[in-house]
């Protein structure tokens, strides 16, 4: 099987290089097909050159870059390409700043059995764990974001709808209009899950604890907020038209 782990990066010099070598140490026990892509969006301070290193290196890590237009658009242009250029059969999405721990790779991938085509390293149920020295601002921005996608999306029976540490198969992103979804931020996280979930996909939540970053500074700004928001009612909205649509045709 070929896995492409997709490590989107801004600025993120102090950490991709010892990200991509802890994890080529977690590939030396996997069976697959192991491979790395950082999608670095022309970082000021020069991350995009550290991986280049790596790519003349190693032959599994790859790099492309591009404009900064947010996570999202990030995460889409690096799914498509692990599609259409690296034959990806399962991607994984991973933030480059030690927050998903390397060791946890293979446990999420294993999980990707007996039918499950989406698994999420989860923060919310049970083993899984958050900072306990997380401040006001992040505790709420988390905790306010999984009320939301569950309970205004519908996401109800999932605990981590933001998590970005997650496993999918390239055949339920085969099934979405990816370059569609219409988010350009974190809300990218949640949108796809739902999307997922409303073409068939079997989810599946393992624990992880995340981390917090030790180096670098965090992307997450007042826009992706307001993006989430308004995405999350959006997608309400299209329920209730889908529902109000199927009620009168049953009439
Ligand atoms: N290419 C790209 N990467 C981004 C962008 N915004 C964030 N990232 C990366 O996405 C990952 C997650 O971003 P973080 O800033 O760590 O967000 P977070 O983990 O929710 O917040 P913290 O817990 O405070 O770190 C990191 O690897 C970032 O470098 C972006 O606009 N473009
Ligand atoms: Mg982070």
């Amino acid at each position: 099987m070929k896995i492409i782990i997709i490590i989107p990066t801004y600025n993120e010099k102090e950490n991709i290089g010892h990200l991509i070598d802890s994890l080529q140490e977690e590939f030396r026990k996997l069976p697959h097909n192991m491979n790395i892509l950082v999608v670095d969006d022309n970082s000021p301070d020069g991350t995009a050159g550290i991986v280049k290193t790596e790519t003349k290196k190693s032959a599994n890590i790859h790099l492309i870059t591009g404009k900064k237009q947010g996570l999202g658009v990030a995460y889409i242009r690096g799914m498509q390409y692990a599609i259409d250029n690296l034959n990806a059969d399962i991607v994984m999405e991973m933030d480059a700043d030690f927050s998903h721990k390397p060791e946890d790779v293979p446990r999420i991938i294993a999980a990707l059995d007996k039918g499950v085509n989406f698994v999420i390293g989860s923060r919310y149920i049970d083993g899984g764990k958050v900072p306990h020295d997380w401040g006001l601002r992040r505790k709420t921005i988390s905790t306010c974001g999984n009320i939301f996608a569950r309970y205004i999306v519908g996401l109800y029976k999932i605990r981590d709808c933001t998590a970005g540490f997650r496993a999918i198969h390239a055949s339920v992103l085969k099934r979405i209009n990816i370059g569609n979804l219409g988010v350009k931020g974190y809300a990218f996280q949640m949108t796809l899950l739902h999307k997922a979930v409303a073409k068939g996909a079997i989810v599946k939540e393992v624990p992880v604890e995340f981390v917090d970053r030790i180096k670098g500074e965090t992307k997450l700004g007042a826009s992706d907020i307001v993006e989430f928001i308004i995405n999350a009612w959006w997608i309400r909205l299209g329920n209730s038209m889908k529902f109000i649509r199927n009620y009168i045709i049953f009439l």
